[in-house]
């Protein structure tokens, strides 16, 4: 299948990630992109070309305009106050405070952030734009009759809300990519997220909506990030009640639970019907990922990029997590080589 990658995503380089009480060198680094084109192209897994730009709009249906400000600004308001270290909330609107948004950039950093993790750092906004693009793009041309494409972007996005940046993401590419696509006409598109951790960006910006089925598969927020959304009573509300549905798994969870409850998942995507499926392909549900919980082994990454091909709805796949810098290449590769086989090697 194609995949769409640009170097836009190198300005997203923060030094800093909040971890364990420390500021360690940040997980979600550039190696990983690196390490994904690198078995790409050892695999022949097909063409890779640069994403286009498709402007602010896709990404205003999905974000709010304070949000889109802050964070185009973010970086030069932290920087004129002279603080010494990369932009990190130390405040936040929590329980019976008041939800307004100040204006000093601390009180601003806790108001738009649900984690702490995640530094903003210069060009983080440009990297995030880029993101979106590379996303839109793959999407375009599984819009355009491919069975299958991938945008291999960074920083992820499935922990952005339409006004929240989180676990390391600020603007939700499958989000923009799956809002888009209904833009262009599709009727139905479901979001698998099948990432160690809940989307609960991409959930709670489709929560009241039938026109966008959300499942995520995902370490059980009692024990994982991003805790405070992902149970399995999470169903949707209003005309979206029934179109949500979590599968909180327990530490140590190997293919065999895994691989049933994405079943479950793909009968329930099955059922719906969607025009488009978009994958947030997190790979971080391997064995060896050192910030996750599950099993999962290289081989179980092929097994499972069958299973979604054997659907046979165009899908496109848009990189979430993985961690495991190394692996992650081999791991996103034998997810999308498998759904090519299943798919007769799409075009
Ligand atoms: C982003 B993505 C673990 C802290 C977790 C944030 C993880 C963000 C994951 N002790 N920190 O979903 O892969
Ligand atoms: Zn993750």
């Amino acid at each position: 299948m194609l995949t769409v990658y640009s170097d836009s995503h190198l300005h997203r380089q923060a030094k800093t990630e909040l971890y364990g009480g420390r500021l360690v060198p940040p997980h979600e680094c550039p190696e990983r992109a690196g390490f994904v084109l690198g078995q790409i192209k050892a695999s022949g897994l097909g063409e890779v070309i640069a994403p286009r730009p498709f402007g602010m709009e896709p990404i205003r249906r999905v974000h709010e305009a304070g949000y889109l400000e802050f964070l185009a600004n973010a970086w030069d308001e932290w920087s004129r106050t002279g603080y010494q270290g990369e932009a990190i909330p130390t405040c936040w609107p929590a329980r019976r405070m008041a939800q307004r948004r100040p204006t000093h950039i601390d009180g601003k950093l806790g108001y738009y952030a649900a984690s702490s993790e995640t530094s903003i750092s210069a060009g983080s906004w440009e990297a995030a734009l880029g993101a979106v693009d590379v996303a839109l793009t793959a999407a375009a041309h599984v819009r355009a009759g491919a069975r299958g494409a991938f945008a291999l972007c960074r920083p992820p996005g499935h922990h952005a809300a339409s006004d929240l940046y989180c676990g390391y993401c600020f603007l939700n590419n499958a989000a923009i990519a799956a809002q888009w696509l209904r833009d262009q006409g599709a009727a139905r598109v479901a979001i698998l997220d099948v990432d160690f951790h809940h989307g609960n960006g991409t959930q709670d910006i489709f929560y009241d909506r039938d026109d966008v089925f959300f499942a995520s598969l995902h370490g059980d927020p009692q024990e994982a990030f991003p805790h405070f959304l992902g149970y399995a009573d999470e169903e949707g509300t209003g005309r979206g009640l029934g179109f949500n549905a979590n599968y909180p798994l327990p530490r140590g969870a190997g293919f065999d639970a895994w691989g049933a409850a994405l079943r479950s998942a793909l009968g329930r995507i099955a059922t719906y019907a969607p025009d488009y499926i978009v994958v947030s392909l997190g790979v971080d549900t391997f064995e060896n990922d050192p910030i996750s919980f599950f099993k999962l082994n290289s081989a179980d990454f092929s097994r499972y990029g069958t299973m979604i091909g054997e659907l046979g709805i165009p899908t496109l796949f848009v990189l979430e997590g993985g961690y495991a810098v190394a692996e992650i290449g081999v791991n996103v590769v034998n997810v999308l080589s498998a759904y090519d086989s299943a798919t007769g090697h799409g075009r």
